[in-house]
């Protein structure tokens, strides 16, 4: 049987595989309402955001009306979405920018996530509706000064004072930390590391900003003090003990950044491509030139395979077949791609690359943060590398 009629069918120039045939109408929905929000309401501000190293508080709101805000959990005022539609919002949100994804990961599968899995049922009624709204901001400080990739050895401490629990030290690099009205904080305790609910008017806590930040700049970025913060008996998350805690968490955000990566990305081409069309050098548009054709088809094969193996992961997750392991590979190929075609993106439009008129430093700039949070590419590629040889490599 043939399947091809040339002649009346051409591929189109970004979804060349056709993957949106794949979606339910439900997904093409979410994936819909996102760009369109994106459209109207993040990029015509986005660039200034970025050059003023500003986000609106309010766009939690925005995001939270929309359900975006822990939309894959169920109950408490989440939407129950399924985990490719979660992601297909995350690609939405990036293609916009890194910071605006990045603000909906550490609320929904961070902050959230943590307290919906590990959470009481009276810490979860008190947070989880208000975070689903944007009531509430959340933030999750796992990350030291001195411990990043190895958080095994965190030197922010909880002990016992009668019921309460003192809290002391800090964290680094906190996404949201100075907008938060709750933090989630992991420690450690004599009995092992262990997560905390800490609200932002306790008193001995304190976000300061990171400043001369020149990625992510559309995104808070802290330092989360915590100077003898006293906190309730009932502040700690009940059952879990370990590392398996926060990383049980870090997997929900991985998964929303394999998304999230691919739509930087195909912004970053989309924007190249148009360029490419109109742009004239040598009495020809510079499409034209074999090596700028050539940029062009890498980056739209990378892109279009970087969107299936999302799509692949996310089908995996919704089947609950979706292992750590597997998000790490799509983290690591996902940021890694989406990064390079920036950069190719970036040399075919030029000086006019360099520029906030366009979107591609900007998302070349985000990108390197991407590569470094939620596990560096290096960590990713040890992950992987220990699953099919079965010899950690970390130590
Ligand atoms: P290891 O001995 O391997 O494991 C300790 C315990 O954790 C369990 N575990 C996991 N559980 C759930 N999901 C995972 N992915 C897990 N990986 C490990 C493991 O079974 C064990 O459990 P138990 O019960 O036996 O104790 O741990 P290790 O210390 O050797 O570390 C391994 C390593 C290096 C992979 C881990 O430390 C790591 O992933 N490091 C990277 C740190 C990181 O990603 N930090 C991100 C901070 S948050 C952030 O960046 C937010 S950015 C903003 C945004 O998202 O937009
Ligand atoms: P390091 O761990 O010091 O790594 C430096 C280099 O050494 C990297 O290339 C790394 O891959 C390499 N390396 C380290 N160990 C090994 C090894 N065993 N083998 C080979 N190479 C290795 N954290 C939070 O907890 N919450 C947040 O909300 C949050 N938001 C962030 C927002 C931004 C904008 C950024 C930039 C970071 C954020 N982080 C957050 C922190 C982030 O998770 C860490 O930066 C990341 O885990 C890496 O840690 P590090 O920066 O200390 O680098």
């Amino acid at each position: 049987m043939t399947t091809l009629d040339p002649p009346k069918r051409k591929p189109g120039p970004v979804d060349f595989l056709e993957l949106d045939a794949l979606l339910s109408d439900e997904e093409r929905l979410v994936q819909q309402t996102v760009r369109g929000f994106v459209q109207s309401r993040i990029l015509p501000n986005i660039a200034s955001w970025f050059e003023e190293g500003h986000v609106p508080k309010e766009l939690g709101k925005e995001l939270g009306a929309l359900g975006l805000l822990g939309m894959h959990l169920t109950g408490y005022g989440c939407a129950g979405s399924s985990a490719v539609a979660y992601g297909l919002a995350c690609l939405e949100l990036e293609a916009g920018d890194s910071g605006v994804r990045s603000f909906a990961s550490v609320q929904g599968s961070l902050a959230m996530f943590a307290l919906h899995r590990w959470g009481s049922e009276s810490q979860k009624t008190q947070w989880l509706p208000r975070m689903a709204s944007g009531e509430a901001i959340g933030c999750f400080g796992l990350t030291e000064a001195d411990f990043g990739s190895d958080p095994s050895g965190m030197r922010t401490t909880a002990r016992r004072d009668g019921a309460d629990w003192l809290l002391s030290g800090s964290k680094m690099w906190i996404t949201n930390g100075g907008i938060a009205d709750l933090a989630v904080v992991w420690a450690q305790t004599e009995g092992g590391i262990r997560g905390f609910c800490v609200p932002a008017d306790t008193r001995g806590f304190s976000a300061n900003a990171i400043h001369r930040k020149l990625s992510l700049r559309a995104s808070v970025t802290s330092e989360l003090i915590f100077d003898e913060c006293r906190l309730p008996a009932d502040a700690i998350f009940p059952d879990v003990i370990g590392l398996r805690g926060p990383l049980a968490c870090l997997n929900e955000a991985r998964y929303g950044i394999v998304w999230g990566a691919m739509g930087a990305a195909r912004s970053c081409y989309e924007t190249a491509l148009d360029y490419a069309k109109a742009r004239r050098q040598f009495d020809k548009p510079i499409a034209a030139f074999q090596l700028t054709q050539q940029k062009l088809v890498d980056m739209l094969l990378e892109l279009n395979k970087g969107t299936l193996l999302a799509l692949h992961i996310g089908r995996m997750k919704d089947r609950g077949r979706a292992l750590p392991q597997h998000v790490s590979f799509g983290k690591l190929n996902n940021v890694r791609e989406a990064l390079d075609i920036a950069r190719q993106a970036r040399s075919i439009l030029g000086a006019n690359g360099v520029t906030l008129e366009y979107p591609v430093i900007r998302h070349m700039n985000n990108l390197e943060s991407v590569l470094t949070y939620e596990g560096t590419s290096e960590v990713h590629t040890l992950i992987v590398g220990e699953s099919i040889t079965g010899s950690a490599a970390f130590a």
